[in-house]
């Protein structure tokens, strides 16, 4: 039995606070199916949303949120292939058109016609919400669906950004912002594909959590007197630095020093999206020392079913706190003094 109202969180003014009201259960279209949400991550892109702070366009009002967990209730009549009962994803790329020349070679996040959950279309942070069949995410059955919540956006980002590093098993990767949410995860999807771990954040407790999760090395950027020396002395014997730094924090500074440290020929991913910021490197360096910088936006749909099949081996364990959606604002409260180790996932029950 669908309900005809549902509790949502509703950005309606820019910078916030964010509305916990009762709004109508969403009817799915054509190509789309419903899913009563049970768990949604909470990531700081949605702290973007609510700011506002980006290039890009924004719906108002808008429903956060865009890693849902839940389970089909209903579908629209063109959608094959999930059926009623079944548990899916709810992710940041709702849709996408499927056939624009991004989308027919898999870049499906460079679609110029992309519907993005939280941002042009409502989002998780609702108990029914309306998502493109095609682009919902597959979980098996029977998976926890609060732990798996997070995989859906931070998880395939992270997963994604270190596949476009082109760091193979053995080498270092450093990861900056890497006790937050991405971070986090990010430990975990490099340990698991074999590579050396270099984590950067700030404070004690971040430390901790990242040497936990399998970081070998763990330099605290409030502290560190050179944070290229430092993370040059944790890439092994030779010193020369990692081979891949994921750049996931949301502050300008980590992307001007990073190619300081990264070792000759390594990579620099951009995924973490500071307001306002610029990436920039000094071009003698970048030339001789023959360094790259790419950016890394989410994945496509292979790459999230690849994610979730990591968590699924029983591969991830980042940290995450359950709070109920209705205290949604206090955990955005929390993320604006980068207080948040590891996720907070929301119980849409409450
Ligand atoms: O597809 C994408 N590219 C994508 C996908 C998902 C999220 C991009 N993002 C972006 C978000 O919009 C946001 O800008 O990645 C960024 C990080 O998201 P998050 O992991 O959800 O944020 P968080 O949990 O708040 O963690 C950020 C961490 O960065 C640390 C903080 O202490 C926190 O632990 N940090 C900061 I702020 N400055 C730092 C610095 N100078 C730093 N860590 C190291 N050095
Ligand atoms: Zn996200």
């Amino acid at each position: 039995q669908i309900p005809r109202e549902q509790w949502a969180a509703v950005i309606e003014k820019d910078g916030g606070p964010i509305s916990y009201k009762k709004i109508p259960v969403p009817k799915p279209g054509h190509d789309q199916v419903l899913v009563n949400v049970k768990y949604s991550g909470v990531c700081h892109t949605d702290l973007h949303a609510l700011n506002n702070d980006w290039p890009l366009a924004r719906k108002t009002p808008v429903v956060g949120g865009h890693e849902g967990a839940g389970v089909v209730v209903a579908k629209g009549e063109l959608v094959t292939g999930l059926e009623i009962g079944d548990l899916v994803g709810i992710k940041w790329l709702n849709s996408s058109c499927l056939s624009c020349t991004f989308c027919m070679q898999s870049d499906e996040s460079l679609c110029q016609a992309a519907e993005l959950s939280g941002y042009t279309v409502d989002g998780s942070f609702q108990q029914y919400t309306a998502t493109n069949a095609a682009h919902a995410a597959r979980i098996p059955p029977g998976a926890d669906l609060a732990a798996v919540a997070p995989i859906l956006c931070a998880g395939l980002t992270v997963y994604k950004g270190l596949k476009e590093s082109h760091a193979r098993p053995g080498q270092f990767v450093a990861i900056v912002g890497a006790g937050g949410g991405l971070g986090s995860l990010a430990i975990q999807y490099a340990r698991a594909m074999g590579l050396h771990v270099i984590a950067i954040d700030g404070g004690k407790e971040k430390g901790e959590a990242c040497v936990k999760l399998g970081a070998e090395a763990y330099v605290d950027f409030t502290t560190s007197k050179s944070i290229v020396d430092d993370v040059k002395a944790a890439s092994g014997s030779d010193g020369l630095g990692p081979h891949a730094v994921l750049l996931l924090a949301p502050q300008e500074r980590p992307f001007q020093q990073a190619t300081g440290y990264v070792r000759s020929k390594g990579t620099v991913v951009c995924i973490g999206m500071p307001a306002g910021a610029r990436v920039s490197m000094p071009v003698f360096d970048t030339v001789v020392r023959m360094i790259q910088v790419k950016g890394s936006y989410v994945g496509n749909r292979q790459d999230t079913q690849e994610a979730i099949d990591f968590f699924t081996r029983g591969l991830i364990h980042a940290p995450y706190k359950v709070v109920g959606l209705s205290e949604v604002q206090s955990v955005f409260d929390m993320m604006k003094e980068n207080k948040i180790v590891g996720r907070y996932v929301l119980d849409m029950s409450r």
